[in-house]
């Protein structure tokens, strides 16, 4: 049992949601004694800060779960087809009950600063509560969306309401009954959030800076049939997943191009898809995310199912996207978002061109207009993959800061380790797939070859890696290569850090597809680690 005082463990896992139970469990597997911080009150990580209603998963539940133990596949039941945040916290304590994995792990305990010394080869983990920890080996399970971003307009302070960020939601739940409410920001989590909150609240203004393209869920409950299907069939699953592009299957093969087939055809075909619910659409043909004129088609019909659900055309033009391709901003999946704003009780403020002023005393301040409120909720996102790292005082050799070393943008080796921070490891790093696919795939994926190459080291009587100067940046060319074929360089999206103020734009994710990144990763491995300096 961890004692609070100074102490000395293999490794230390920064984190307890989906990877670092995972990681958890591997080291256990291998031996290795491990201390595992977490922040939060209990395991859970995205799914036990984002409470805020609405909150639910954007892939099938199925899809959505760990793979390593065929007993808790065959075991654990999904009720509907996209889980809501309380199942997936649910799912995530019981697998913690399960493995016995709450006694290595040391809750309400950020993680302040990482230093390594080379002459030990060992990182100094310290914590908030003042805690030190000696490890070999450090690994961040600090997720890619977990550094709220909350922009500071001024006045906030003066607000007599209450203030929320969705991503740091009460336990207790919030009611908002006969409430004045404002949301901000309509990103995947406030277009999940505002269709709830309009049905509790009694008026919701909804301050929109920038239009989003949302594709309908179509959520339903999981038929018996269903279940039992999916439990024969996991492992036929699982190698589809772990080959697709994105770790997710909707069971369609995009075909040909958008823009060799008939105008009637490619309506037939969008319209099918959109039927069929969540991101179908974007599967429709094989050119919609590299070709503009082919996504302008995909486009254009989202956008005409947005002028027919919204029935004012002047709030419907304000809900039109217009200045980014669609799906190169994280593609929102909604139920009844745009239907929201036929509601007598709510109102879209277009912040665009009138950015919000002030918050004031009695609300919020936009084009000269003050919005009296009692409340206001911040679905204002993240600092976006590096913000999780950068609240750390992570150190390598020389002293080196990573905020220091990034501060043109992440450098990584497949956004695993990068050069200068030995025996440090980052699941789901930037310059790896990471939050461009279902999350537990890539997951699992960076947590089985961190954890062979722990055993590699071992059996090799090797003590450090780093990744070799060459290799890593042949690596950040490489998926600024791969970045620059797609349309996602076009937007103005987390995904470059555009959100923001300050930060610089790099493109950070691999969008090279979860199944070639998984072959590349494996071959570097089969080499020996080619590219990583071990010693
Ligand atoms: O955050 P966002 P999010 N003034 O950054 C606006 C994952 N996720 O929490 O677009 C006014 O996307 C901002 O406006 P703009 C998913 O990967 C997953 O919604 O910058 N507005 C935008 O509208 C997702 O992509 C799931 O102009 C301001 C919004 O706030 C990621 O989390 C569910 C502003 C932020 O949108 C982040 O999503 C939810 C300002 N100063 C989230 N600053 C599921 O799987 C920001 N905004 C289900």
């Amino acid at each position: 049992m961890f004692d609070g005082q100074s102490h000395a463990v293999d490794a230390v896992v920064i984190g307890a949601g989906f990877s670092g139970l995972y990681q958890l469990y591997r080291l256990r597997e291998l031996g290795m004694t491990t201390r595992v911080f977490e922040a939060g009150g209990d395991v859970g990580g995205t799914w036990y800060w984002n409470r805020y209603p609405g909150a639910r998963c954007d892939s099938f539940s199925a899809q959505y779960s760990y793979s390593f133990s065929p007993e808790l596949e065959q075991e654990w039941e999904w009720s509907e087809t996209y889980p809501a945040q309380p199942e997936i916290l649910r799912y995530l304590n019981h697998v913690a009950d399960r493995f016995d994995l709450r006694r290595e792990i040391t809750f309400n305990t950020r993680v302040s600063s990482a230093h390594y010394d080379p002459a030990a080869n060992r990182w100094t983990v310290t914590t908030d509560s003042g805690a030190t920890v000696a490890a070999t080996y450090l690994i961040t399970a600090v997720g890619c969306l977990s550094t709220p971003n909350k922009p500071s307009f001024p006045g906030i302070d003066d607000f007599k309401g209450a203030v929320y960020h969705t991503g740091l939601w009460p336990h207790a739940g919030v009611d908002f009954s006969g409430r004045r409410v404002g949301v901000i920001g309509t990103g995947s989590t406030g277009i999940q959030a505002i269709p709830v909150i309009a049905e509790q609240a009694g008026q919701l203004y909804v301050f929109q800076r920038t239009p989003n393209f949302s594709f309908p869920a179509r959520n339903r409950a999981v038929t018996p049939e269903e279940i039992a299907e999916t439990k024969a069939n996991y492992h036929e699953l699982r190698a589809i997943l772990r080959a697709s592009p994105g770790g997710l299957t909707y069971g369609i093969d995009p075909q040909g191009s958008a823009l060799e087939v008939s105008a009637e055809e490619r309506e037939r075909t969008f319209e099918g898809l959109w039927n069929r619910g969540g991101w179908a659409p974007l599967l429709a043909y094989t050119d919609l995310q590299i070709n503009l004129a082919a996504n302008n088609h995909l486009a254009d019909f989202v956008r005409r199912k947005i002028a027919s659900i919204v029935k004012d055309p002047a709030t419907a033009r304000v809900l039109t996207p217009t200045d980014h391709p669609i799906g190169t901003k994280r593609p929102p999946m909604d139920t009844n978002y745009f239907e929201t704003y036929n509601r007598p009780n709510v109102t879209l403020v277009d912040v665009r061109n009138a950015p919000i002023e002030a918050i004031t005393e009695k609300g919020l301040r936009t084009g000269g207009k003050e919005y009296e409120l009692d409340a206001i909720v911040f679905a204002t996102g993240f600092d976006a993959m590096t913000g999780p790292l950068f609240r750390i005082d992570i150190r390598g050799k020389d002293g080196m800061a990573l905020k220091e070393k990034w501060a043109g943008g992440p450098k990584t080796y497949l956004g695993i380790q990068s050069e200068g921070f030995p025996n440090l490891f980052m699941i789901t790093g930037p310059g790896s797939p990471s939050v461009l696919s279902n999350m537990p795939v890539s997951i699992e994926q960076h947590v089985e070859w961190i954890s062979d190459c722990l055993k590699y080291m071992r059996e090799h009587d090797l003590a450090r890696i780093e990744p070799l100067h060459e290799a890593e940046e042949a690596w950040v060319a490489h998926v600024n290569e791969v970045a620059n074929y797609t349309l996602y360089p076009l937007a103005n999206s987390w995904y470059i850090g555009a959100n923001i103020p300050g930060k610089p734009r790099i493109f950070m994710p691999y969008v090279g597809g979860v199944g070639n990144y998984r072959q590349k990763c494996a071959e570097v491995a089969a080499r020996g680690y080619e590219g990583f300096a071990l010693t």
